[in-house]
């Protein structure tokens, strides 16, 4: 249990998530549904390429061939030339939450597997994002659409989160063949909810290892050197 661990990166700030592409082999029926390939293993299969700056964060993605038992070519994921019916997609980036309180994310659907997981030492450790990936399986949510079965629906899970710190967050997705679905939206404690685009919640950062002061383990125990100023021993003092 705890707090979610959050990230203060002092660097240049950057509209939007990674996205890294791997090789996935057509109609690989099992790779998919093994947590660790999901959470850091596909980074052992050949990297295919990669894009930066995005905020629609969904993947819909129809065939456009009628062998479905084929791999087809596009550009329909991130404008990233690849075979949509077979590839593995990781995006992280930093989640900013403008409210504190309890975020649920959801995958309204899944096809044909996915993760979202949350927090420094989680998804990612506090400026560290374009390492490869740690080895947490602690997903916020699991969505795995089983061989032959129809796609699950509505798979969510929530996080606590303080408003103004950075959570790294990150989402695997895999398409074995055919078609490619994953829907993703959160609802904020206001109850609002964010479907797709994620302009305004989501930024990238460059590495910056040697910032001693990047990651905040407990934000609700986490005091800013103007909280200091404003609330110590100088409190009381008066002209
Ligand atoms: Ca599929």
């Amino acid at each position: 249990s705890g707090s979610t661990q959050a990230c203060l990166p002092v660097g240049s700030r950057k509209n939007g998530m990674n996205v890294n592409f791997y090789k996935y082999s057509l109609q690989d029926s099992t790779t998919y549904s093994d947590p660790q390939y999901m959470a850091y293993k596909y980074s052992d299969t050949k990297k295919l390429g990669s894009v930066s700056g995005q905020t629609h964060l969904s993947i819909y993605y129809d065939l456009n061939t009628a062998f479905w038992n084929t791999a087809s070519w596009s550009s329909d994921l991130f404008g990233f030339y690849t075979t949509p019916t077979n590839v593995t997609v990781e995006m992280t980036g930093y989640f900013l939450p403008p409210q504190t309180g309890s975020y649920t994310f959801k995958f309204a659907t899944v096809d044909d597997s996915a993760i979202l997981s949350v927090g420094g030492s989680i998804a990612f450790e506090c400026c560290a994002q374009e390492q490869p990936p740690i080895t947490s399986t602690d997903f916020t949510i699991n969505g795995i659409k089983p061989w032959g079965a129809a796609a699950p629906t509505d798979i969510k899970g929530s996080t606590y989160m303080y408003a103004g710190y950075y959570y790294p967050i990150k989402i695997v997705y895999s398409n074995a063949k055919a078609l490619a679905r994953l829907p993703v939206s959160v609802v904020l404690p206001d109850g609002t909810e964010v479907n797709d685009d994620f302009e305004g919640y989501v930024y990238s950062f460059d590495d910056d290892l040697s910032q001693s002061n990047c990651t905040i383990p407990d934000p609700s125990k986490h005091t800013t050197s103007l909280e200091v100023l404003f609330q110590g021993p100088h409190h009381h003092h008066h002209h």
